[in-house]
């Protein structure tokens, strides 16, 4: 929980295989391979549900695939890595432009929890000079509205404080709604931070346009095998104190920290690389991240028959 954001996250992940790659001592390649190996799975292990974590350590550690000697592999990874974080902070950038674009003068904005991507298209739009209100929700039980706010307040955007119940009374005021992604299925599903889901839903009610913000990186090619996404469970004590838990024996809480938007409920997906229909999801997985339903066969060898 230091590290915020699916992107940040997978950032953090990164320049700590940069590091490894650099520091790992390593006699000959296969030592070297299994070396780095280990700690991608270390990483990979921190965080369930934010794709965007495997997909960039798949990325920088594929890097090492034709290398013949410590020194190429170790070289492979420190550019592939350093690539990553170069074009993870411009699409952010272009996303942010795409995005504003869906941001018109007189605008209410309403957001959830505190995406970078998302932020970045009101920011545009506040630099380009449109005038907006945002509403800004609490987000327990992280309280990572707070830092949304900051951001929003640092920029001087008037904004609109509100806990994650209230966001159906608000709904009515608000014509878009910007969110980020840790996650993008193949079929367009979006999973966001809690609460996402009942944001979504009181927008389509509403009429307010549902958009996410995501890049790439954050659509998870194995959810063309129908895998899910794991939806991560945190610390029942972040919802009730334990003292407070202790004192309630029959009561059980439930924490969990992501949810599942459907695609019927999202209007658009802002990419780095254009704003999409969600139905568009598996085009993004096979033509940025290079994964195909054929890829997976070959790789993976998986019979035709077994996936029926
Ligand atoms: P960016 C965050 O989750 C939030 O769910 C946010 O909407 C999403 O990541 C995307 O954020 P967490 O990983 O990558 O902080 O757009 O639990 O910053």
């Amino acid at each position: 929980m230091e590290i915020r954001g699916a992107g940040r996250i997978a950032r953090a992940a990164v320049e700590a295989l940069v590091s490894q790659a650099d520091s790992l001592a390593a006699r000959d390649l296969p030592t070297y391979r299994k070396g780095m190996e280990e700690t991608a799975a270390a990483l990979l292990a921190t965080r369930p549900t934010a794709v965007s974590l495997p997909n960039a350590i798949h990325l920088v550690l594929q890097a090492m695939e034709d290398a013949a000697t410590v020194a190429e592999a170790r070289e492979a990874v420190k550019e592939r890595g350093e690539a990553f974080l170069r074009s993870s902070a411009e699409a952010v950038h272009r996303i942010g432009e795409i995005g504003a674009h869906h941001i018109r003068d007189g605008d209410t904005v309403l957001t959830h929890c505190n995406s970078e991507a998302a932020l970045a298209c009101i920011l545009e739009a506040h630099r380009l000079g449109r005038e907006m209100e945002v509403f800004a929700t609490e987000v327990r039980p992280g309280n990572q509205g707070l830092l949304t706010l900051r951001t929003l307040s640092g920029a001087g955007i008037s904004t609109h404080y509100i806990v994650d119940s209230a966001v159906r009374h608000f709904m009515n005021r608000v014509d878009r709604v910007f969110v980020g992604a840790d996650a993008v299925t193949v079929n367009g599903a979006v999973v966001n931070k809690i609460g996402t889901s009942q944001v979504a839903l009181a927008a389509h009610e509403a009429r307010a346009t549902f958009i996410v913000a995501a890049e790439t990186y954050k659509f998870a090619p194995r959810t063309i095998l129908g895998e899910l996404i794991e939806i991560e469970e945190r610390d029942p004590g972040e919802v009730l104190s334990p003292a407070e838990a202790s004192s309630l024996p029959n009561v059980r809480v439930h924490n969990p920290v992501f949810d599942v938007t459907p695609a019927a409920y999202v209007d658009l997906i802002v990419t780095e690389k254009g704003a999409i229909p969600p139905a568009l999801a598996y085009l993004i997985i096979r033509d940025y991240l290079g994964w195909s339903l054929e890829e997976f066969h070959k790789t993976f060898q998986i019979d035709h028959r077994d996936q029926v």
